[in-house]
């Protein structure tokens, strides 16, 4: 037998350049000296994914022969962005790699740039998916990643002459899949519709009228220096071949044929919705999906061969996290699995379901919580349908025998009955599992005051908080590496890589004015690297001695990108009309990137008007030199990694008490951005551990909002105190940037004007003001370097290896496997 844990020498260039020949010749068909850049990619991502699969085998092995419980993080999007450059920073493959392809006549940038981008999430959950699943196996955690593979991702934004985003499909595995492989021996079988019917002994029997094929696609995720190479399993959807024996019985040929068809349908494409989930039938097919092929796939790994598996110990084996509620349904399958399948009683298999489970909460707006039609939940999982209406029974049960009161208990019910029936996957998630945490200190918080309450009141010990984190990998070391050196020389050391931690040593730092000058020359130069890229890809002529000023982010009216056009519209006025004197003008560059949901109009207008303030101000004279706004079109992850370490000013200006914790303020503190924010999200924490006079907070608190809500806010106030917000809609009102037209941007000035429920007029005259200081701070600039350091030095915190310790420690209770 191999022995598959013997250590393995890594590669020299010369082996590695070597293996991509040979793999040229032999699975591309080409002779090198014929390559294409693409060729050279898919050469290199199929070496380096064979060369980490004997790790990736042993992680397996010893997860199921360990005594260690493993982690299932169940999500419906990983936003991963590219792989190849990641893979050989954690395989320790870079610098062969470099020297490999370049002996081989290619420049390494551009075959780790020939790789498509796979967009398989919205935004700030996909990528935080993303991030765990790095950090799980950059500390050795024995961890699956379960989610889909869609064939089609985040659409692909582009602007119309108008300025309109125009959303194109995103066909992603167009050229193939080096990375993701299939494993069609391990596929699950995953069944929908159909009925209920009486079986022995009570026992109820789900007879599905169809079913669809689940074959996981798997990516290897190579940990950092960890040796660990844990698995990402993703699946997709393939129809059968054969009929069901349910298909053939109903004589209903063409009606029964069609649903087997349609099944590759399931794993089509990515619903690009970020907070408002549409009740749809396919997306709740896609949720059962993959949670009924990864629970299925769980006990086939940890009770191999066995035919009567003891399923009593399943929560010793595996904890799975509920990323949102989109895998909630995840809980009445357990259910059914254990008792229809494995015939376990319903107490035990409720205990063994509530130890297994755990959920994240993402949100705060009460429009981002699922809830589903009962009718449809009872058409396409029946039996489903009743376990959840006997766990609503057993809780309001238990509530009462708690003596909670009457109405709490109607606030709580999970499922609602009558025709218009509902059920709310958060309260089940919440009732299903042992944890309920939020994503930030102040999140978590108000989950358990507002969103939560009754539940927090019944089960306070249920409700936890683990601040959100994103990996320095990525985000720093891969999109950064003249910051990474200059922390490494610094530090005098690369530790800090597994251990940000170690980034408060560059605190005594901030006062070394030679480090002050080389952290300054670091900006500069990625400020030069993003004009220059942003010339090649977006055809932008960028002043790199303005400041970069950036605010990245779906476009969400909470998120308030109104408030920042508003601001650039009213200092374009300013100068203009010479209220502000020429001197005084701080030049700026103002970047936006943002998609909107197809449907959600007011986003959609907002990226029209903020398109058509850039074409206005970009090309009037008078601003030349002081003023200019970029919207670069299709903002992922190759954008931020861009765009983020050339960044000066951080924009986090969303209303307080809406943003649950944001993702984007952690990387670009770690990359040396000041934020201007407002006391929001992990703001909070940002704010406290990088100290308030490093940081820019301006705005309404949680109260404030609260309070005016009410007594009862009108937007029409604030306009009329602050003459250059009346200014500025007018502005937009009068067809400035509409050629003319004063019907263009009708429903957003009315709003602004009426309803202006997240409060942009209340916060206007703040953000002004707050923006004066921030130009005075950048005008000393070793004073705002100095900032800018201890906003790095201070924001170790923010690892998200930090978040998975704390997620091991108070949630899974489980360790590293050594
Ligand atoms: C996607 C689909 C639906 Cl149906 C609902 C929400 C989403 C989604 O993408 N949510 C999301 O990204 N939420 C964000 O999660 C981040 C990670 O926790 C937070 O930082 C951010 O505040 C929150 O908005």
């Amino acid at each position: 037998m191999v022995d598959i844990t013997a250590p393995k020498a890594s590669l020299s260039v010369e082996d590695l350049k070597k293996r991509i020949t040979t793999n040229l010749q032999e699975k591309q068909g080409v002779r090198p000296e014929e390559a294409t850049v693409a060729d050279a990619y898919a050469a290199t991502a199929e070496v380096v994914r064979d060369y980490l699969s004997v790790s990736w085998m042993d992680a397996k092995q010893r997860m199921v022969e360990g005594h260690v419980k493993a982690v299932g993080y169940l999500s419906a999007e990983f936003l991963l962005g590219r792989q190849l450059s990641n893979a050989l920073l954690n395989a320790g493959l870079t610098q062969q790699f470099e020297g490999a392809v370049a002996e081989l006549g290619f420049k390494p940038k551009d075959v780790i740039e020939t790789e498509p981008e796979p967009g398989l999430g919205n935004g700030g959950l996909g990528r935080l998916a993303a991030c765990y699943v790095d950090s799980l196996a950059s500390l050795g955690v024995p961890a699956f990643g379960y989610g889909i593979q869609y064939q089609y991702g985040i659409f692909r934004q582009e602007f119309d002459d108008e300025g309109k985003q125009v959303e194109r499909p995103d066909y992603w595995l167009s050229e193939g899949n080096s990375w993701g492989h299939e494993d069609v021996a391990r596929s699950q079988r995953v069944s929908f519709g159909g009925s209920v019917v009486d079986g022995d002994d009570g026992a109820r029997i789900w007879k599905p009228a169809w079913s669809v094929r689940a074959v996981p696609v798997d990516y290897l995720v190579p940990g950092y220096d960890s040796g660990r190479v844990n698995t990402l399993r993703l699946w997709t959807a393939k129809s059968y071949d054969e009929f069901d024996l349910a298909t053939f019985n109903r004589s209903d040929y063409m009606g029964a044929v069609i649903p087997q068809v349609n099944a590759e349908n399931i794993t089509k494409v990515l619903y690009p919705e970020d907070s408002t989930p549409q009740g749809k039938r396919l997306r709740l097919e896609q949720q059962y999906f993959f949670v009924s092929a990864s629970i299925h796939d769980a006990i086939r790994t940890f009770y191999p061969g066995e035919k009567n598996p003891d399923l009593t110990t399943f929560p010793d084996k595996i904890c799975f996290q509920l990323n949102d509620t989109h895998p909630v349904i995840g809980i009445p399958e357990l259910m059914r699995v254990l008792i229809d399948e494995n015939g376990m009683d319903w107490d035990t298999a409720w205990t063994v379901t509530r130890k297994t489970f755990n959920y994240t909460c993402h949100t705060l707006l009460p429009e981002a919580l699922e809830v589903w039609p009962a009718k449809l939940i009872g058409e396409l999982l029946p039996r489903h349908l009743e376990i959840i209406r006997a766990i609503n029974a057993q809780f309001v049960h238990e509530l009462e025998s708690k003596g909670t009161d009457k109405d709490a208990i109607d606030r709580m019910r999970i499922a609602t009955d009558g025709p218009d029936g509902q059920v709310r996957m958060a309260y089940l998630a919440t009732v299903g599992g042992s944890y309920v945490n939020g994503v930030a200190a102040l999140h978590s918080q108000l989950l358990k005051d507002v969103t939560l309450k009754d539940f927090s009141n019944a089960y306070p010990d249920k409700f936890t908080n683990v601040t959100n984190g994103v990996t320095p990998r990525r985000f720093i070391k891969l999109a950064n590496p003249r910051l990474s050196d200059l922390i490494t020389e610094g530090l005098g050391t690369d530790k800090w890589i597994h251990d940000l931690d170690e980034l408060e040593g560059l605190v005594p730092l901030a006062d070394d004015a030679s480090f002050v000058e080389r952290f300054r020359k670091v900006k500069d130069a990625n400020k030069q690297d993003f004009a220059k890229y942003a010339s090649d890809k977006f055809d932008f002529t960028i002043n790199t001695s303005t400041m970069f000023d950036s605010m990245i982010k779906r476009l969400h009216e909470y998120k308030r990108q109104s408030l920042k056009i508003l601001a650039v519209i009213a200092e374009y006025a300013a100068i203009k009309d010479g209220s502000v004197d020429a001197d005084e003008i701080l030049p700026r560059s103002v970047f936006f990137g943002a998609k909107a949901a197809p449907g959600y109009a007011m986003a959609k207008l907002t990226i029209q008007l903020i398109n058509n303030v850039a074409r206005v101000i970009n090309s009037d004279p008078a601003v030349k030199g002081k003023l200019a706004v970029y919207f670069p079109w299709n903002y992922n992850i190759d954008l931020a990694e861009h765009l983020i370490p050339a960044t000066e000013l951080d924009e986090q200006i969303s209303q307080a008490g809406k943003e649950a914790s944001g993702t984007g303020n952690m990387k670009f503190a770690l990359n040396g951005s000041l934020t201007v924010g407002t006391l929001d999200g992990a703001n909070v924490e940002i704010r406290d551990r990088v100290g308030a006079e490093n940081f820019f907070l301006f705005g309404m608190q949680v109260e404030d909002v609260e309070k005016l809500y009410a007594d009862g806010y009108d937007p029409m106030e604030f306009v009329h105190a602050d003459p250059r917000l009346h200014h500025a809609i007018d502005l937009v009102a009068n067809g400035t940037f509409s050629h003319g037209d004063r019907g263009t941007y009708a429903a957003l000035t009315s709003d602004w004007l009426t309803h202006d429920y997240f409060m942009t007029m209340a916060d206007f005259t703040a953000y002004m003001d707050i923006q004066k200081e921030i130009e005075a701070t950048y005008r000393k600039p070793d004073e705002w370097a100095r900032k800018a350091i201890l906003n790095v030095a201070h924001s170790g915190f923010f690892s998200s290896d930090r978040s998975i310790e704390d997620y091991l420690k108070r949630i899974w209770h489980t360790e590293p496997q050594r």
